[in-house]
């Protein structure tokens, strides 16, 4: 029988398929190995371990190792389960974990306790960081009620305000993370307060531009059309209201926004009011990054490990099929 691998697999639709073949994917090749920047905080902790328990990582804890101890123990985990490498400080720990996987010996990168600035600029650091040339982003997925799909929304935690050149490469790495789960080709609604390329809206002129770059071919693995308005991206009936003739509209996987506030405080909308079951990656580097914020819930941070643990598998895979 040949070996099972991960080269094809079925489009991803929610968290719980999800969780499948990350579990599925550590069974057959054993658990993925983690890096922690600055593990002393108890959603990480909880969260690393959960899924060391559920055999889908190896976590290696970067920090104070007295003080990850002591949450460790207050939560009720065996400490002797963990890996722990000391740390003098954030910053350190950051630049140690970013060294554990730019060297090879792990898969992830998952910030823990610290600044996320601090996080990236170790990524981005030139002599031993995650650079391979291409911008970094950020991509959230989330499932909503009511679709049968996941969705994926970027960039709210990594680009501040990214210009035309930025945005295609947000575009272009959250279509990666869509055909890592399965989605091929995913479709893009960049999004606006409006649905009509309105002059005075710059950013809205940039969606109409890449649009047009996706339509010659400039932009390739997805069905891309902008500018839309969230409600005719995501809303069939509202596209139909509108008179939208679009691929996209109604029909979008993936909500492009223009700037880090949209994004950041889209995220928090639907991880606070909707309580939506979401997870984030920084994608675009050597490895997948586990980025998210530090009070958000430990769900979110175990979601985000599995697909993780899921673009470390299939990346290669996505990169060659380019
Ligand atoms: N991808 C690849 N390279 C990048 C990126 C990127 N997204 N951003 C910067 N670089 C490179 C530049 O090309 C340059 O070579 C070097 O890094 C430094 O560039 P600067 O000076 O523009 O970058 P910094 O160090 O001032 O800032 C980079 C950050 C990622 C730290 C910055 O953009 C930032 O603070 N982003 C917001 C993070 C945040 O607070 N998120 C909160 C939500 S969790």
């Amino acid at each position: 029988m040949e070996a099972l691998d991960f080269k094809e697999i079925q489009p991803l639709r929610d968290m719980t398929g999800l969780l499948e073949l990350a579990r599925l994917i550590a069974q057959v090749g054993g658990p993925k190995k983690v890096a922690v920047a600055a593990a002393e905080e108890a959603h990480v902790i909880e969260a690393v371990n959960e899924a060391r328990i559920e055999g889908l990582v190896h976590p290696i804890l970067f920090g104070n190792p007295e003080r990850i101890r002591r949450i460790a123990s207050e939560l009720g985990i065996r400490t002797q389960n963990l890996e722990i490498r000391h740390a003098k400080n954030p910053a350190e720990a950051a630049e140690l974990a970013t060294q554990a996987v730019s060297s090879g010996e792990a898969d992830i990168l998952m910030k823990g306790m610290v600044q996320s600035s601090d996080f990236l600029r170790a990524a981005l650091n030139r002599e031993w960081g995650l650079r391979t040339g291409r911008l970094l982003s950020h991509v959230l997925i989330y499932e909503a009620k009511g679709y049968d799909r996941l969705f994926f929304m970027s960039d709210g935690a990594m680009n501040i305000n990214p210009d035309l050149k930025a945005k295609i490469q947000i575009v272009e790495n959250a279509v990666t993370l869509a055909h890592v789960l399965g989605v091929n080709p995913p479709k893009v609604a960049l999004l606006a307060a409006v649905e009509v390329v309105n002059p005075e809206m710059d950013t809205a002129v940039e969606d109409a531009i890449i649009a047009k770059m996706a339509d010659r071919g400039q932009i390739k693995g997805a069905v891309i059309d902008g500018p839309l308005a969230l409600d005719n991206a995501v809303s069939e009936e509202a596209a139909r209201i509108k008179g939208i003739k679009s691929p996209v509209a109604g029909k979008a996987d993936i909500l492009i926004v223009d700037n880090i506030d949209v994004g950041n405080v889209f995220y928090k909308s639907l991880i606070y009011f909707a309580r939506v079951r979401g997870a984030g990656l920084i994608m675009g580097a050597r490895a997948p990054m586990v980025l998210t914020s530090r009070a958000d819930p430990e769900e979110v941070k175990f979601l985000s490990l599995a697909t993780a643990v899921i673009a470390a598998e299939r990346l290669p895979y996505v990169h060659e099929a380019v």
